[in-house]
């Protein structure tokens, strides 16, 4: 049997990439008995069919991580990527990503692109991110700016790219490495919104030990991954590090008295679009929970 990576999944067809080339393989009616589908990034065992050269996935190794949306395994890192213009920075969206993120336990990149079509004091929110405790980058993939930082941290990683559409994800990787040659889309005129360029989810190798994924564009996430509403405070790096000075355990930072968080935020220590958000976001929890 032959080890490999599933770089891609379309119609029943898995992509398996070996050190023998990539095989066109199906997967066992055995997975599905077990309610196991194998997954984009999953390390396989293969047996390869000699007269036809395509492969049957005989076994999948335990996965490091697993995503729902996208679908994928074995990712070490996401990389969330907005624009600050064309479309517009969705605060909402990125901090619901970030909530993602957090639950995933994977390490996290915001990059914020299309840098060239703002003035400096429009970039200025960013440093309400760095200060929460995130890693940021401000890119173009016009210009090239940020390109060198981003492909130092891709390095040794399996990293997602993750972001509404038209924000530019598959322009940053072209630009990265000039051999993918990825589709781009226009953004329309009329709604400022991208068309959905890319539709499939597809690893690609990059070299130096690190594959990337681009990942179609999308508008909403769903948060009902969080099962306890006393969860989310942990999934805000800035609301989890002043909550533990909360007079009450358990302390949902919402009208609780004694909340440290509320205190921090009235000092500028917490940003007050980031508190609304986990406040919108707490009660949606709780809205979903009541039956
Ligand atoms: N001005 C400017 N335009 C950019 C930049 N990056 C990408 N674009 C443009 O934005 C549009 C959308 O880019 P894509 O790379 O297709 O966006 P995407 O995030 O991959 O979109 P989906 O695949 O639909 O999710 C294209 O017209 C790009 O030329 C940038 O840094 N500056
Ligand atoms: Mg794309
Ligand atoms: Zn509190």
């Amino acid at each position: 049997m032959l080890s490999g990576r599933i770089i891609k999944g379309i119609g029943g067809f898995y992509y398996v990439e070996t050190e023998r080339g990539i095989y066109e393989c199906k997967a066992r009616g055995l997975f599905r008995k077990h309610n196991t589908i194998p997954l984009v990034g999953d390390k396989v065992l293969i047996r390869v069919n000699e007269e036809d050269e395509t492969g049957y996935i005989e076994k999948i190794m335990d996965r490091s991580s697993q995503l729902t949306r996208p679908p994928v395994a074995n990712i070490t890192q996401a990389i969330i990527v907005m624009s600050v213009k064309e479309p517009d920075i969705n605060f909402w969206l990125l901090d619901r990503f970030l909530v993602m993120v957090e639950y995933e336990k994977l390490d996290t990149i915001i990059c914020i692109n299309k840098i060239d079509l703002a003035k400096d004091e429009e970039l200025e929110f960013i440093n309400i991110y760095s200060k929460a405790g995130y890693s940021t980058i401000m890119a173009s993939a016009k210009t090239g700016d940020g390109i060198e930082e981003l492909r130092e941290k891709l390095k040794n990683n399996i990293t997602v790219f993750a972001g509404p559409s038209g924000v530019g994800k598959s322009s940053l990787l072209n630009k990265i490495d000039k051999r993918l040659g990825l589709k781009t889309g226009e953004i329309s005129k009329k709604t400022t919104r991208g068309k959905h360029t890319t539709r499939h989810v597809e690893l690609i190798d990059i070299g130096f030990n690190s594959y990337v994924l681009d990942t179609p564009g999308f508008s909403s996430l769903d948060l009902s991954f969080v099962e306890e509403e006393v969860q989310l405070g942990s999934y805000f790096r800035e609301i989890d590090k002043y909550s533990y000075k909360c007079k009450f355990s358990g302390c949902l930072h919402y009208k609780e008295p004694g909340c440290e968080v509320k205190k921090q935020m009235e000092l500028g220590n917490i940003d007050k679009v980031r508190y609304k958000n986990y406040i919108s976001f707490l009660e949606e929890i709780r809205n979903t929970r009541r039956y």
